[in-house]
């Protein structure tokens, strides 16, 4: 596969982040790799095994660091092909020092962001699924994202789709070869059983994609949105649950005007967390435009807490009520300190951020809902909208083909739905989608 950089290069990076650190890691890649045991190292190259060794500078004789030497012969190394490692000194002078010396060798230059990967990928050392959960691997902020993304990074989903693309593959060599003897007709037995086959991967891709979202949602983070009435306490709230002042709270009703968002980490389930201005009738044109930032929130959200004052009986207007009370969503009654806690509907917490009182019981029950809805299944599961979008015209060709009267027409749909479960591993038509996927890569990787 070529790519806008020529490949021959033998590209090197820094693979740690730049600053002060014990040990950096500048990682080289391409056909001259090797070659730094004649210039810069000055040993024999020895695979896998890690040699102590010191880094000379363009001069032959000026020692730059002493370092730790890997490498790894083609194929068998993370791009597929020679790549050498050098662990050094993590600091500014030595890092500097050991990137000029290797700019200076003939046929190296800086890698471009993403460009090892991008060479693991050309070199099928990982398919697009497993490039994506690298990425999702680096970023992981929580434990349940990093097991997902382990899941993905060890091919599982590249796996099903291969295996589904493979089924489709059977069964289109069926209508194939039939298409080469258009006298003869399709038994109505073999018929029978390749429909019969088609319509058992219909409901798996079916059953697949009707997954609530759960990989998506894990991969960004659940968004629950805090939303109530003004003085309800939604803002404490948030503070409460965040540990620390990051919305301002006072007894003025409609303090909160812009949406505060807090990201959290939630039993290893990423959340974050919006506190939003209190809704009721206003006049107010700032305190509108806070409103309606409020209810986009709320809409937006993947989980609603609704926050009424226990101790005001009007509290729960219907109006206010109805409208938001949107599933799914916890009924929360704060300022329990304060007195009796008004008729309950549903379901409901009763507690007080000024006291603590119940906050436990609210995260348990939090952890709960998000458990629920970011768990994982075994197995594949779709963490991003393009592995959805081409899951769904997959099942559209699918659909299209069983009902379509002629075999060759059958026998198109059922190409262009392997085709869309190739685009999901790479295997074709994504030389479009690489430069999107690899952006969010940077130098190193
Ligand atoms: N007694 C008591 N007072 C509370 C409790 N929670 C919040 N308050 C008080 O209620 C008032 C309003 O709190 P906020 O957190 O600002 O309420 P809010 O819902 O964010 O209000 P707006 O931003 O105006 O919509 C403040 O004076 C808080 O100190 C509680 O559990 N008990
Ligand atoms: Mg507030």
């Amino acid at each position: 596969m070529q790519h806008h950089s020529n490949p021959q290069a033998t590209i090197f990076a820094l693979a740690t982040p730049p600053g002060i650190s014990g040990v950096a890691v500048i990682r080289i890649s391409g056909p001259d790799a090797k070659r730094i045991y004649q210039s810069m190292i000055r040993a024999t190259p020895e695979p896998r095994l890690a040699q102590l060794v010191k880094l000379y500078a363009a001069d032959g004789h000026t020692v730059i660091d002493q370092a730790l030497s890997l490498y790894f012969p083609a194929p068998n190394s993370f791009t597929g092909e020679d790549v050498v490692e050098l662990q050094t000194h993590g600091g500014r002078a030595v890092i500097q020092a050991v990137l000029s010396a290797l700019a200076a060798l003939p046929g190296y230059r800086l890698a471009q962001p993403g460009e090892f990967t991008r060479r693991a990928f050309a070199n099928e050392k990982l398919d697009l699924t497993q490039v994506e959960a690298l990425g999702d691997l680096l970023h992981a902020q929580t434990e349940a994202q990093r097991r997902q993304a382990m899941a993905q990074l060890s091919g599982v989903m590249g796996d099903q789709y291969r295996h589904w693309a493979d089924g489709l593959t059977r069964i289109l060599a069926h209508y194939e070869a039939y298409l080469d003897f258009p006298d003869e007709p399709i038994p109505a037995d073999i018929e029978s059983g390749l429909q019969q086959r088609l319509a058992e991967l219909q409901q798996t891709i079916a059953t697949h994609l009707a997954d609530d979202r759960r990989g998506e949602m894990l991969r960004e983070g659940l968004r629950i949105a805090i939303i109530g009435p003004p003085n309800a306490g939604k803002s404490s709230l948030l503070n409460a649950l965040a540990q620390r002042e990051a919305a301002i709270v006072s007894a003025t009703a409609g303090t909160t005007r812009d949406v505060i968002s807090v990201d959290m980490d939630l039993g290893g389930y990423p959340i974050t967390l919006y506190d939003t201005a209190g809704l009721r009738e206003s006049a107010d044109a700032i305190e509108i435009e806070g409103m309606r930032r409020a209810q986009l929130t709320a809409q937006q959200a993947d989980l609603r807490i609704l926050v009424f004052d226990a101790t005001d009986p009007a509290a729960t207007t219907d109006a206010l009520w109805q409208q938001y009370r949107v599933e799914p969503y916890l009924l929360v009654w704060n300022k329990a300190d304060l007195g009796e806690r008004p008729k309950a509907r549903g379901e409901s917490i009763l507690l007080s951020t000024k006291t603590g009182y119940n906050l436990d019981a609210l995260l348990v029950v939090l952890s709960g809902k998000a458990k629920e809805m970011l768990g994982q299944s075994e197995g594949a599961v779709i963490t991003r909208l393009r592995h959805r979008e081409a899951l769904r015209a997959c099942l559209d060709a699918i659909t299209r083909s069983v009902v379509a009267g002629l075999p060759e027409l059958r026998a198109e749909d059922l190409r262009l739905a392997r085709r869309e479960l190739g685009r999901i591993t790479g295997q074709v038509d994504v030389e479009d989608l690489l430069d999107i996927i690899f952006r969010d890569f940077c130098i190193g990787k």
